[in-house]
């Protein structure tokens, strides 16, 4: 199937004034799109045109660590990372999540504000370009982490609840090299813990 550009959740300007509708005109319609197409591109050149069938997380799953299929795994998984950090932010969003998943998240790190500050550590210091998750592992358990370049939880067996993109695209334009300004923002100003918390409940 050819894979598409999901429509953004909210209008361009919905994240204002923490991310401009300029970053986000660029990071959707150039980054995301740019991913999109490439991916296309590749699954049509690929030798094995069983790929071209496959939903992303198929093809992510499919070629996730293997040498010869580099391109179309950073392709995708990019293509599918980005689709869920849109999700990850509303207008009006952060602050805290409900009182059921605030427990949850007192109990994996001692007090919410120790999992802020746990995904603000891993957010700032992912060297170069890459994600902070949290994820939920395959016991359940609630656990921080961080992805470099496209790398994402789905190609290590757990589950996605969250993410931040700290590729410089995502804050240069708003924040320059601030990237701890990002985060700090991304954790008061925008997160959708509602979605949060619908990706823990499946
Ligand atoms: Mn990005």
């Amino acid at each position: 199937m050819t894979i598409t550009l999901p429509p953004l959740p909210y209008e361009m300007t919905a994240l204002e004034p923490y991310i401009s509708a300029n970053t986000l005109s660029f990071h959707y319609g150039k980054h995301h799109q740019a991913y999109v197409t490439n991916l296309n591109n590749l699954l049509a050149d690929a030798a094995d045109k069983s790929l071209a069938t496959l939903s992303l997380e198929e093809i992510i799953k499919a070629s996730a660590r293997k040498p010869d299929m580099v391109g179309i795994f950073n392709n995708a998984a990019q293509v599918w990372n980005h689709s869920f950090y849109w999700n990850c932010m509303k207008h009006n969003g952060g602050g805290e999540p409900s009182a059921a998943f605030k427990a949850r998240l007192e109990e994996a790190f001692g007090s919410f504000e120790k999992f802020c500050a746990e995904f603000k550590q891993a957010a700032v210091t992912q060297f170069g370009s890459g994600w902070a998750w949290l994820v939920k592992d395959q016991e359940g358990k609630l656990k921080i982490m961080k992805t470099g370049n496209a790398d994402l939880p789905m190609a290590h067996g757990e589950t996605a609840l969250l993410t931040c993109d700290v590729w410089e695209h995502a804050y240069y334009l708003d924040y320059q090299n601030r990237r701890p300004d990002y985060v700090d923002t991304f954790l008061k100003h925008l997160i959708n813990w509602d979605f949060v918390e619908q990706q823990f409940a499946q």
